[in-house]
């Protein structure tokens, strides 16, 4: 039995910990592919960096709002679904959620697709997956970015944010290989095309309980849902108002 790959807090035992995480992953059923991927990705010190800085904003909500300029979000959100609303009503009737938060969730995760990240994603989420902080969270999510490479949805020069969260959702990349759809229909899910991205994080949504024609302000049923999609309070408040002013 092979050994299991040691954690390390600088960059220096990422080669050897790569090597040994090969293995793991092998037996996780990563192919060839993906196992190509691992062996070429580099230890991501702007991933560290951005990990090891993270600060705890408390924002009030209408704060955070602000700062993440949410009435331009809902304004353009209102022109998005203005301009395309077969393809919103399509995805409602197919997962039962509503337009306005599929668009308040994309508008605030990539600006509509604008800002889906610079750093490499195979590259983020190993290098993740090696440091030590957070190592048993992030190695599920490097196995499924391996993945996603095996079944062409990713390569390893795909960018995605400073954690491997990829596409125009920002799904990390263990949740793209589990709730990815293939909505365009030519074979591969691909998370930068917005077709499946909004189809893959309505699939999400349903398969984490959302009940089609219920609420989903604060105390109503699929309320609880959004707070599957992100952990913070505020987010989750925004969302929910952001999505029922698109909507409104
Ligand atoms: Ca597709």
């Amino acid at each position: 039995m092979a050994a299991a790959a040691s954690c390390g807090n600088t960059g220096s035992g990422f080669e050897t910990w790569k090597a040994n995480f090969a293995a793991q992953a092998k037996k996780a059923g990563v192919g060839n592919r993906g196992l190509q991927a691992l062996a070429q990705s580099q230890y991501a010190s702007r991933t560290i960096a951005a990990d090891r800085n993270q600060k705890s904003f408390r924002y009030s909500l209408s704060k955070f709002m602000q700062v993440r300029g949410a009435d331009t979000i809902v304004s353009q959100g209102r022109r998005r679904k203005a301009s395309n609303p077969n393809f919103y009503a399509a995805l409602e009737r197919q997962y039962g959620v509503p337009a306005g938060v599929l668009i308040a969730i994309h508008g605030m995760e990539t600006g509509f697709g604008n800002f889906m990240g610079d750093s490499r994603v195979v590259s983020a989420i190993t290098t993740l997956a090696y440091d030590c902080r957070r190592s048993s969270f992030f190695i599920p999510h490097a196995i499924g970015a391996l993945k996603l490479v095996d079944n062409g949805s990713i390569s390893a020069s795909t960018l995605g944010a400073r954690h491997g969260e990829l596409g125009h959702t920002q799904f990390l990349p263990g949740n793209a290989l589990t709730y990815g759809v293939d909505a365009t229909g030519d074979g591969r899910v691909d998370f930068y095309n917005v077709t499946d991205a909004l189809a893959s994080t309505a699939n999400y949504l349903r398969k984490k309980g959302w009940k089609p024609g219920k609420g989903y302000q604060e105390g109503q049923p699929n309320f609880r849902v959004i707070k599957e999609w992100n952990a913070a309070t505020v987010y989750q408040q925004a969302i929910a108002i952001m999505g029922a002013r698109i909507d409104g």
